[in-house]
């Protein structure tokens, strides 16, 4: 069996609110492994680039607002097919459209205070990773 990596951010409206416990036990019962995990909050330095991608959208500001308003929780976890079945976990970026018993379903604001991020790729999942972990933390 092979296992790959996938990056997720609990942001900090879903903190805010107290569903770090739920959200944790949600990915750990999908089967997904925690290969590193801090508590931080992002500088707006850190969330401008992080979300560099996005930085011509009309939502960018109010992204990088929100992603520094609070702490998050940071993990790299592990599971076979990690990215796509993350995915499918946390359910679509609007909650409204997310299909129900999804993290985002259940737990999400609007579609900018959405609980929790998971990476598109393999490759972002890697950039993602070393973006919050050393080497030292990840095992
Ligand atoms: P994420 O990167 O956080 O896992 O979310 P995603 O792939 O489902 O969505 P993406 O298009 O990458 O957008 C990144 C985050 O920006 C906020 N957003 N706000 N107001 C809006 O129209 C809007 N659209 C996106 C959300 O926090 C989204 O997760
Ligand atoms: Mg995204």
């Amino acid at each position: 069996m092979t296992t790959n990596k996938t990056f997720t951010m609990i942001k900090p409206d879903a903190v805010r609110n107290g569903h770090i416990g739920a959200i944790l036990e949600k990915i750990t019962s999908a089967g997904f492994k925690i290969a590193a995990m801090k508590y931080t909050q992002l500088s707006k330095r850190d969330a401008q680039e992080f979300y560099a991608i996005h930085k011509e959208r009309p939502f960018y500001g109010e992204l990088v607002a929100f992603m520094t308003s609070g702490p998050i929780v940071s993990a790299i976890l592990e599971k076979e097919n990690a990215v796509e079945d993350f995915r499918a976990l946390i359910g679509a970026t609007n909650p409204e459209e997310a299909a129900e018993g999804t993290i985002r379903r259940l737990f999400a604001t609007d579609i900018t205070e959405n609980a929790v991020h998971g990476s598109d790729s393999d490759e972002n999942a890697a950039i993602e990773g070393a973006f919050h972990f050393s080497g030292r933390e990840i095992y």
